[in-house]
């Protein structure tokens, strides 16, 4: 086994067992590639147990996120159905290392996006938009991390959440958000937080996912990225987002 796919096993045992493991490149000695490259291995590995790849997710998209986290290169990284939690459902807090949530816009494609697609041609590719949360659950210990940790790790991406579906007709650039734990709003923004409209992001997810030799396909589903903060997330609590005009969408975590 060389050591991409060591890293790439390494990661994906963590995220299996829910148990933090050390950072693995904390100098960014690995190059992008390499990162990409131990992702997709990890990826492969949850495809051989039997996940199905259903889109993509988008990461550093808005200018909270990057401040929080203290990265400012947008990356992307890959949705399997496995990582899907029905609307209304609960999750389990111990399937997790330390999971936090964030509020994000989600688009389903209803033809294929190739790489070089313009803003206009990206809108008249989706099929529709909704409120959506991402669960992000770094594997690494205290969410620290490099930008080449954060890419092998699958972009922190744990589990997302989608809200009811949309006519993306409807300008969807700036819409008021607020992600609410027990109903109270904990973060606040609005869509134009991501890339300053999340066209941007579906956009910049062609054209990455397209390089990487995955170019989006019809019913591809992608998340635009986090428009606010990221809140941790706790036994017994109930996660949601309310979006303006689009509605909401939540789930509960098990006591
Ligand atoms: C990395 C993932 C970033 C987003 O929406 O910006 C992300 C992380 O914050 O752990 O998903
Ligand atoms: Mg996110």
């Amino acid at each position: 086994m060389d050591h991409l796919q060591e890293l790439a096993r390494l990661l994906d045992d963590a995220a299996r067992q829910a148990t933090a493991v050390e950072q693995i490149d904390p100098e960014g000695k690995l190059s992008l590639e390499q990162a990409y490259a131990i992702q997709a291995e990890s990826l492969a590995l949850r495809g051989a147990r039997g996940e199905r790849r259903v889109g993509v997710k988008m990461g550093f998209t808005s200018r909270a996120k990057m401040a929080q986290m203290g990265l400012s290169d947008v990356i992307w990284g890959r949705l399997t159905d496995a990582m899907r939690v029905e609307e209304g459902g609960t999750v389990d807090a111990a399937r997790y290392v330390h999971a936090r949530a964030e509020p994000e816009l989600a688009f389903v494609l209803g033809r294929p996006l190739p790489g070089d697609a313009s803003a206009a041609e990206a809108l008249a590719a989706v099929e529709a938009v909704a409120p959506a949360i991402e669960i992000i659950d770094s594997r690494y210990r205290d969410f620290r991390f490099t930008l080449t940790d954060v890419i092998a790790d699958n972009a922190s991406s744990s589990g997302f959440v989608i809200g009811p579906w949309s006519d993306p007709r409807g300008d969807f650039g700036n819409l008021g958000l607020a992600l609410c734990i027990d109903g109270r709003p904990v973060q606040v923004g609005s869509t134009a937080a991501i890339l300053g409209h999340p066209i941007r992001s579906l956009v910049a997810a062609a054209r990455l996912a397209a390089a990487a030799g995955e170019p989006l396909q019809a019913g591809a589903i992608v998340m635009a990225g986090g428009a606010t903060s990221a809140e941790w997330i706790k036994p017994g609590q109930y996660v949601s987002i309310e979006m303006e005009r689009l509605g909401s969408a939540g789930f509960s975590v098990r006591e």
